[in-house]
């Protein structure tokens, strides 16, 4: 065996025994970014959030997921840089007709201002908003059962909200097909396996009934199985009822591959989940995934690494948010203030 190969070899098989830690470490990241960014500055941030969401979502396991797709949406509308979070934001809390908005949790905003406060309060202003939500989505995978990962940090917060346009044109539908999402997501240079990896995030949450009744009314999807589609019509009798549904019936809380298994069942909940295991481009990578947990989670890790690094600002660009929901030019009195106020109770 030529010696290439020998060495190829034997880098594949060291891949093979790598952790999801190690995986994480092996990927390249943006100029900028810094496995130890807060080393020195605040060494204890990882475990100020690490800690507190173990009790938010001991309480409520549902928050989790929301923060997850807080993550999502952050990155992929304008770039990892907490523009999500600001109010006034297309994707954010107050902004009443961008249509992605209706159903990010407002909890979600509030458990990161609380993170935000937690941090602050022990090493000052110097910690992102952005790293935080970097972070608690991290956290969210791992304390619901997903796959542990470093997060290189460094990221600064936007200055701009992201408009209803930018919001519409980067988010994707849940009626679109497996075309749609994989240009989209090509945009932004994730390929189809990282499509997939992604979408498996749907292992965890809810949705509401309008983001999937048109796979109901007037007619059944004929991809859907009709026991799981009689099923949601008990649930969303109307195409706009207001009610929700988990996305993976087989273990709703769970950050498991059993979202694939699902899917392999035609119990998808949105054409955007379902498409992937009709589309030939993405079958067999759902297949892969549903026998193998494993690969599914190490394929996870590097889709979120990818999609946590996207268009982010470092350096001096930025700022460092003293209110996850306010630019700094907008919130100077409120930054002196709060901050000295000392140890504070929560709602959570
Ligand atoms: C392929 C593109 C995607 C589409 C079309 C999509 C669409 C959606 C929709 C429509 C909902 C439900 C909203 C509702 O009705 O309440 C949802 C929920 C969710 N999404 Fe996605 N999503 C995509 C990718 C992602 C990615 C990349 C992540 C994270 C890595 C993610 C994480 C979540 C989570 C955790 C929930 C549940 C939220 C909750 O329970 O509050 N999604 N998604
Ligand atoms: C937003 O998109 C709409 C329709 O695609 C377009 O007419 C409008 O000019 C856009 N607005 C901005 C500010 O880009
Ligand atoms: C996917 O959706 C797009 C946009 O709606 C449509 O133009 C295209 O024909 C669809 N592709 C398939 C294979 O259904
Ligand atoms: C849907 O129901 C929830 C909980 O009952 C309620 O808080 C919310 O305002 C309702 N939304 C709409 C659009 O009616
Ligand atoms: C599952 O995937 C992992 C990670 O790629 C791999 O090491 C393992 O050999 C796979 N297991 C099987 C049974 O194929
Ligand atoms: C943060 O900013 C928002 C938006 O300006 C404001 O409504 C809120 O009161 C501020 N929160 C704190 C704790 O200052
Ligand atoms: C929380 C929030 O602002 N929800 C709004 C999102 O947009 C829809 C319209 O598309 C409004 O009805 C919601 O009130």
């Amino acid at each position: 065996m030529a010696l290439s190969t020998k060495l190829f070899t034997v880098v594949a098989l060291s891949l093979l025994i790598l952790s999801p830690l190690d995986v994480a470490k092996a990927q390249p990241i943006a100029a900028g970014l810094s496995w130890s960014f807060y080393a020195r500055s605040c060494p204890n941030v990882e475990s100020i959030i690490r800690n507190r969401l173990e009790r938010v979502f001991r309480d409520d396991v549902g928050q989790a997921a929301g923060i997850l797709r807080l993550h999502f949406h952050d990155c992929f509308v304008q770039g990892c840089d907490g523009s999500v979070l600001l109010d006034g934001s297309s994707s954010g809390p107050s902004e009443k007709s961008a249509v992605p908005n209706l159903t990010l949790r407002a909890q979600a905003f509030t458990i990161i201002n609380d993170l935000r406060r937690r941090v602050h309060r022990e090493c000052g202003q110097v910690v992102s908003c952005s790293d935080i939500v970097a972070l608690a989505a991290r956290d969210a995978v791992v304390l619901t059962g997903g796959p542990n990962y470093n997060v290189p940090l460094g990221r600064r917060d936007g200055l701009n909200f992201a408009t209803q346009n930018a919001t519409i044109d980067n988010l994707v539908a849940p009626f679109a097909n497996t075309t749609t999402v994989l240009n989209k997501l090509a945009v932004k240079n994730l390929d189809a396996t990282d499509a997939v990896a992604l979408s498996g995030a749907h292992t965890i949450g809810i949705a509401h009934c309008s983001s999937f009744t048109d796979r109901l009314y007037p007619n059944r999807d004929p991809t859907m199985d009709q026991t799981f589609a009689n099923n949601l019509r008990t649930t969303c009798p109307t195409p706009n009822t207001n009610a929700t549904t988990n996305m993976d019936i087989r273990s709703p809380n769970i950050f498991d591959n059993r979202y694939f298994v699902d899917l392999m069942n035609r119990q998808g909940l949105f054409t955007s989940d379902q498409d992937l295991y009709t589309d030939s481009r993405t079958r067999g990578i759902v297949t892969s995934f549903a026998i193998n947990q494993t690969l599914f989670f190490e394929r996870f890790v590097i889709a979120m690494l990818k999609m946590g690094q996207l268009n982010v600002l470092t350096g001096n660009r930025g700022e460092i948010r003293a209110n996850c929901s306010a630019r700094n030019i907008n919130n100077l009195f409120i930054s002196s203030v709060v901050e000295d106020e000392g140890p504070q109770t929560s709602q959570f």
